[in-house]
Formats: C-alpha cells, sequence, structure tokens
C-alpha cells in the first residue's frame, strides 16, 4: 500500500508481504520544547533546529517529525501561540533549504496542524487520534498525510494506572474508528497510517504486548507506524537511563519490523536506518 503525503509517497506493506524495494520508513524527530523526556532544551533558535534536521536527512531519514508540545508523562500543555512560535519558523526554513524533504508536524490543534501545513509540512502526527473536531476537515481539506496515534486520556494523567481489558483489540477499535472519523470526513483512506502510541497511558507490559502483537495492527491494511525510541518502558524492562537506550530501542525496532510495522518514529536516525535495513534485507531474502 502507498502512504501519500502532499506529492511524497512512501510504499508500506500492509497486508502484503514486504518487497525488497520497501524501503522501511525512518521518521526523524526534531524536538523544539524546552522539556521533551530525552532531547529537551537542546536546540536554541530556529536556525539551530534546521541544522539538526538537515543532519538527520543526511542520516537517512525519510521524514522530518516537528513537534513543540512535550507529551510526555506529566507534561503541562502549551498555548497554540507558544506551539505555532516554536514551530513554524523552523518549518519554513527547511522547506526553503530542502524543498523537498517530507515534514510532519506533531501536535494535536488543527490550528496548528494548519499553519505548519501552510508553512510547507506535508503530514499531520496526531497523538491524539484526530480529537480536535476540526482536525478531520483540515485533512480532507489540504490532502495532507496524517498519523492517528492512541493515547489514553491526557499526557498529564495518562500513566496513572492505565487499564485495558484486551489492550490490542481495544487499541485497535480505536484506530480504526478514528480512521473512520478521517474518511467520512473526506480523508483519502491511503493518507491514513496508525499507530498504537508506545507510552501513552500503557504500563511496561502493555507496551511490550503491543510490539510483539504488532501484526494484528499491519493487517488492517494501514501503514503501522511503532514510536519506541528512548521511551521508558525500555528502563523498566532493563534498567537502563535515557542515555542507555540506542541498542534496546534498534531491538524494538526490528521486533516491529519482523511484525509488519513500516515507519519508525526515531531520535537515533543513523543507527536506525542501518538496522532497519539490513533487518529488511534479510526479511525479504527468506519469504
Ligand atoms: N511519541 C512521542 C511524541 N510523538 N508521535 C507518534 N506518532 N508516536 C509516538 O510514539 C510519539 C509521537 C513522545 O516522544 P518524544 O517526542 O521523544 O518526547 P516528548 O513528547 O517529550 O517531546
Amino acid at each position: 500500500m502507498i502512504w501519500q503525503c502532499g506529492t511524497h509517497q512512501f510504499e508500506c506493506p500492509g497486508k502484503e508481504r514486504r518487497r525488497p524495494e520497501m524501503r522501511p520508513v525512518v521518521m526523524g524527530i526534531l524536538n523544539v520544547t524546552p522539556d521533551s523526556f530525552s532531547d529537551g532544551g537542546r536546540l536554541n533558535g530556529a536556525q539551530e533546529a534546521v541544522d539538526a534536521a538537515l543532519r538527520l536527512l543526511e542520516e537517512g531519514a525519510d521524514i522530518i517529525d516537528i513537534g513543540g508540545e512535550s507529551t510526555r508523562p506529566g507534561a503541562a500543555g502549551v498555548s497554540t501561540e507558544e506551539e505555532l512560535r516554536r514551530t513554524i519558523p523552523v518549518i519554513e526554513r527547511l522547506r526553503a533549504a530542502r524543498p523537498d524533504a517530507p515534514i510532519s508536524i506533531d501536535t494535536r490543534k488543527a490550528e496548528v496542524a494548519r499553519e505548519a501545513l501552510r508553512a510547507g509540512a506535508c503530514i499531520v502526527n496526531d497523538v491524539n487520534g484526530l480529537r480536535d473536531p476540526k482536525m478531520p476537515e483540515l485533512l480532507a481539506e489540504t490532502g495532507a498525510g496524517c498519523v492517528i496515534m492512541h493515547m489514553l486520556g491526557e499526557p498529564g494523567t495518562m500513566q496513572r494506572e492505565p487499564r485495558y481489558d484486551d489492550v490490542v483489540g481495544e487499541i485497535l477499535d480505536f484506530l480504526l474508528q478514528r480512521a473512520k472519523v478521517a474518511m467520512d470526513a473526506g480523508v483519502a483512506q491511503d493518507r491514513i497510517a496508525i499507530d498504537p502510541g508506545i507510552g501513552f497511558g500503557k504500563t511496561l507490559e502493555h507496551n511490550l504486548e503491543l510490539i510483539r502483537r504488532a501484526d494484528v495492527f499491519a493487517e488492517s491494511g494501514y501503514p503501522l507506524l511503532i514510536g519506541a525510541s528512548r521511551k521508558s518502558f525500555i528502563g523498566m524492562a532493563l534498567g537502563l537511563e535515557v542515555d542507555q537506550r540506542l541498542e534496546a530501542t534498534l531491538a524494538a525496532n526490528v521486533a516491529a519490523l519482523l511484525r509488519g510495522a513500516s515507519i519508525f518514529r526515531v531520535h537515533d536516525v543513523a543507527a536506525a536506518r542501518r538496522a532497519l535495513d539490513m533487518a529488511a534485507l534479510l526479511i525479504s531474502s527468506t519469504e
């Protein structure tokens, strides 16, 4: 299946088997926030952020995901004005420097998404599953690609005893229902990717189960995105600090790839590119 975002197209396996020419899609994270959990406050000013994005592209990122609001557990929200102030100048400059580079905006707010698309983004990465009532309409009107992610509740409270009777089934139902809302508003099916939202209102066991059962999400036919990079479930599973989680992140991504995931949201692009490309070659050559 093709995931189409503006003039960009990514071929993702969906229900089919991965063919050698289907390269895993690497989404490089560019947080322009003072408080993100692993890289907050690292970038000062739009130019520094653009330089960092250019490095990620050089390292093999297929998409640059720009976020102006931290959604780590317990994070407070930021105003629309502040999110716009952080992200729009970076998108404009990056678009000018690299007119060909796919840019996604990581936001829950339709107003931020609208300005970001105007400034040159072509994908909306919505960790809130298009719950802003204006989001589906905006996506339909602009033809942007979107990532629909599952989050239980709000970042402020989501890690307070999250509970599911059937974590995989409930999250898949939610994602399919939100994809239907998008399509009812006029969004084309080939613009939609889904994401179970690793770490967003989930215990360690829930996160492990979501990656173990990634095939269930991939079989829905929508390209599946996994965002495991440096997350705290790795810390809990192996007793590692944030700066020690690279190898386990690679392992989680490769495990998800083997079960049909196609898009990988990562901080460490060069390493992810190598690990995923090698694993993809091995899958297609053994099937
Ligand atoms: N995770 C984060 C942010 N956005 N988007 C998608 N689609 N999937 C994810 O798993 C995901 C996401 C959180 O990670 P990060 O951006 O590194 O941290 P913070 O939210 O603190 O900025």
